[in-house]
């Protein structure tokens, strides 16, 4: 069910084991269909509806993420008795390589393609991919044809841990909770209900100490810790020595922080993270330090951009939720001399808006308001920050540009979705850089 990326991986998945299927997605152009009709002209495609009829025909339904198992069609189908399935819980089914898998509300992709680098300098042949977006970057089944990996590295989004039912890793980790999807999930709970899936038949848990909700609620797994504090015993954490701060492993100094090519605190917890898992999986722990060293961070993550008449201008448009977008301004509002100029907005998904109130009114001098759900957003953040509206990327830059002073920072962090005007978050992206590269 669905003809996207995963949807596409699937299919070429059940034919390279000679099996039967069948594909129906609601949309009527699905991304998909033009490499399906060319790998698979002769396959049943059922387009514009997810029929019931024939839904109840099959055997199993393989549910692409981007699918609520809410659908009426589908909770009928497994009411009848048809298995629910989805890409990650096949992938688990017939992997042997031993597997990491992080979820969280942040900070996936970064540790992910970290650790992704920190196995190669080990010197092993690893598959990075899942939910992870990019041009190097695949769905799970996908990974596994490509195989043999000695090490899958794996983002799972609490979409596809629904759908899996004993993942089994070497090592998990779910980095963090905070609000996102609420337009999917009837409650926070209900949310990290679906993460905590991460832990089942896992091997070792990594958990971060600021976090309550990332600790496994069954046991089984061993606890490994990482948090911005001094680490115990032979947890991971940080150090402060002659007024620097260690990422350190115990009494052990690692790494400084200011060694780090990715910066702020977030990061030094991905990164004390990353080395939490790749330590389970067995990984030399000179190699990962080296591969942290060299590491610059991933595109539309706080990227920055241009310098312009004083100004900065950094691209987060990979902050598409209010905990993502509240440290971008956190961290680039400590960093910038003068105040932030924040261009937000797209679709809200339902979010609490209110957590990044003293965030504005401390580091934002104006928030710019893009996208379908403006007028909402602005109902919040109006009594704690300027706000205006506009209504293209384009004359969200040309206003920012011409608010911002020597010193100040224009930041795109939506704290939204951005497929109201976009593709996604990297065409939204891609569009603001071009924007800001064309200012004089
Ligand atoms: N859709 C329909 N009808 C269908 C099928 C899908 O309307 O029949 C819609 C969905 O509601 C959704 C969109 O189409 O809005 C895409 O859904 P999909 O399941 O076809 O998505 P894929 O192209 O398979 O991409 C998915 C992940 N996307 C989602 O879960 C929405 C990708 O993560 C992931 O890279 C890919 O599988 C490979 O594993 C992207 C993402 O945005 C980066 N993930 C969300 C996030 O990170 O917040 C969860
Ligand atoms: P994800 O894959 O979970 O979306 P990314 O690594 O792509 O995470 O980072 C997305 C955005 O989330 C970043 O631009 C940054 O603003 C924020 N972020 C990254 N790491 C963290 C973290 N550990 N805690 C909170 N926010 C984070």
């Amino acid at each position: 069910m669905g003809l996207g990326k995963t949807g596409l991986s699937v299919a070429r998945y059940l034919h390279s084991l000679d099996m039967d299927f069948a594909v129906v997605d609601s949309r009527l152009n699905p991304p998909g269909l033009s490499d399906f009709r060319r790998e698979f002209p002769t396959a049943e495609l059922v387009l514009g509806d997810f029929p019931l009829q024939r839904l109840l025909q099959a055997n199993t339904l393989i549910v692409s993420p981007g699918v609520s198992l809410e659908t009426p069609a589908i909770r009928a189908a497994a009411d009848a008795g048809v298995t629910i399935t989805g890409d990650i819980d096949m992938f688990s089914r017939a992997v042997t390589a031993p597997v990491l898998a992080v979820t969280g509300s942040n900070g996936k992709s970064t540790v992910v393609s970290l650790l992704g680098a920190m196995a190669r300098a080990a010197g092993l042949k690893v598959g990075v991919g899942g939910n992870l977006d990019g041009a190097e970057a695949s769905p799970a089944l996908d990974l596994l044809r490509a195989g043999p990996h000695q090490l899958y590295v794996l983002e799972l989004s609490s979409f596809q841990l629904e759908t899996t039912a004993m993942l089994a890793a070497k090592a998990a980790c779910i980095l963090n909770l905070s609000d996102d999807h609420m337009d999917r999930y009837a409650s926070m709970q209900a949310y990290g209900a679906a993460k905590q899936r991460i832990f089942l038949g896992c091997e070792h848990a990594i958990v971060n100490r600021d976090e309550p909700a990332s600790v496994p609620q069954q046991a089984g797994p061993v606890l490994h810790t990482f948090g911005l504090d001094a680490p115990q015993g032979d947890a991971w954490g940080m150090l402060l020595r002659d007024g620097r701060s260690w990422l350190a492993r115990g009494n052990e100094l690692l790494l400084g922080e200011h060694e780090m090519k990715i910066a702020g605190r977030h990061n030094v917890a991905n990164a004390l993270a990353a080395l939490a898992m790749g330590e389970a999986a067995g990984l030399p722990l000179p190699a990962m330090l080296e591969a942290l060293r060299h590491f610059a961070g991933l595109p539309h993550r706080c990227q920055w951009v241009r310098e312009l008449h004083g100004v900065n201008y950094y691209n987060d448009s990979k902050g598409t939720n209010v905990g993502a977008s509240l440290v971008a301004i956190e961290s680039l509002g400590e960093l910038c001399s003068g105040r932030l100029v924040l261009i937000a907005g797209g679709i809200d998904k339902e979010a609490d808006f209110a957590p990044m109130l003293p965030a504005l009114s401390r580091f934002v001098k104006l928030a710019v308001l893009i996208g379908r759900d403006a007028a909402r957003i602005a109902d919040v953040i109006r009594h704690s920050v300027q706000v205006v509206f506009a209504a293209s990327m384009e004359a969200a830059v040309q206003l920012a540009a011409a608010q911002a002073q020597a010193g100040d920072t224009v930041l795109l962090s939506p704290a939204c979705a951005s497929l109201d005007m976009f593709n996604d978050f990297a065409h939204r992206g891609r569009v603001f850089t071009q924007l800001v590269e064309e200012l004089t």
